[in-house]
């Protein structure tokens, strides 16, 4: 028994202990974790939840997020906060009052960086109530400043917008309202190129948020949290198509065993190694709505099925 090997032995077991801890981000509170690697670095945009603030007529017992921050990081152990990128005082579409900048994406065309969000729109649909649309930022770095188009994208309801490019430069933005929905977008990226479409052969129920697609060696890979218990399980389906079919195929991750009721993740390749991305309560044990956001390795097997990640800490 030596110290190094009992060193060794811990970090195997813990897995993010090799390249940090989580969480990883420890300034704020940040959920829905979308990472991607632009310029050699691997860039995290998340959500920004904090607590309610007094005097606006919130629930207290309710996600609240005002705004958005992107970090970076080039050994996924050090992260710099490059500060606020979006507010919900920055479009005249976006309920200002409603505090729900919910789960964004963010990808590079042309040197252009787009960042995608959604948010209570100031419109009223025909029950009075004021449904979510998604946006669009867009800079040249993807620190930013980010500009926020005036107005949302035309033909889309719904929440958690994630984009892929696909390799013949073919964009697709997807979403959730209920069901997973996918359209194609312009080479703006800045309107929807077809009609909207409902992914079909996923669950039928216990669908509400977060899809992230990607593609390896020939893959498309649709994953997204799916609750049919108490609290949402990380899954995924593959097709070889961006626009499907795709085929239920397994777990990515199981239930929080302490009750976090959202996950929300992101998948990326950095360095030859590929990552999960995701959330857990871990700073505020008693109240899942102040979430911060994790990372740990993802495994592939030789046909392409993915090993389920066991969080690499409670
Ligand atoms: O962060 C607010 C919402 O909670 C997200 O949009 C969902 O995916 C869930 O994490």
């Amino acid at each position: 028994y030596s110290p190094l090997l009992t060193l060794i032995v811990l970090i195997m077991i813990s897995g993010a202990a090799a390249f940090g801890q989580n969480p990883f981000i420890r300034n704020q509170f940040t959920a829905d974790p979308s990472a991607r690697v632009f310029n050699g670095k691997v860039y995290v945009f998340p959500s920004h939840d904090i607590p309610a603030p007094e005097g606006k007529n919130l629930r207290k017992d309710w996600f609240c997020m005002e705004d958005y921050h992107v970090f970076s990081s080039e050994n996924l152990t050090d992260w710099t906060d490059h500060g606020m990128i979006v507010s919900q005082y920055d479009a005249p579409w976006i309920d200002s009052t409603s505090y729900s900048m919910w789960a964004p994406d963010c990808i590079e065309r042309n040197g252009k960086y787009y960042f995608y969000f959604p948010s209570n729109t100031n419109e009223v649909d025909e029950n009075g109530r004021k449904g979510f649309g998604i946006g669009v930022a867009v800079a040249d770095k993807p620190e930013g400043p980010y500009v926020t188009q005036k107005e949302n994208i035309k033909g889309i309801k719904g929440i958690d917008p994630n984009v892929l490019i696909d390799k013949d430069g073919q964009a697709y933005i997807y979403w959730s309202h209920g069901h997973i929905f996918v359209a194609k977008l312009k080479e703006n990226m800045l309107e929807l190129d077809s009609e909207p479409m409902i992914i079909p052969n996923l669950p039928e129920k216990g669908l509400k948020e977060g899809p992230w697609v990607f593609e390896r060696n020939g893959l498309y890979y649709l994953t997204f949290p799916h609750v049919e218990n108490k609290t949402e399980r990380l899954e995924y389906a593959i097709g070889d198509n961006p626009m499907g079919p795709f085929k239920m195929t397994g777990v990515i991750m199981d239930e929080s065993p302490t009750g976090c009721w959202t996950n929300h993740h992101s998948i990326l390749e950095y360095k030859n190694q590929w990552y999960l991305f995701y959330h857990h309560n871990d700073y505020s044990p008693t109240f899942d709505k102040n979430r911060s956001v994790r990372v740990d390795s993802l495994f592939f097997n030789a046909d392409g099925t993915i090993h389920k990640v066991v969080p690499s800490l409670r």
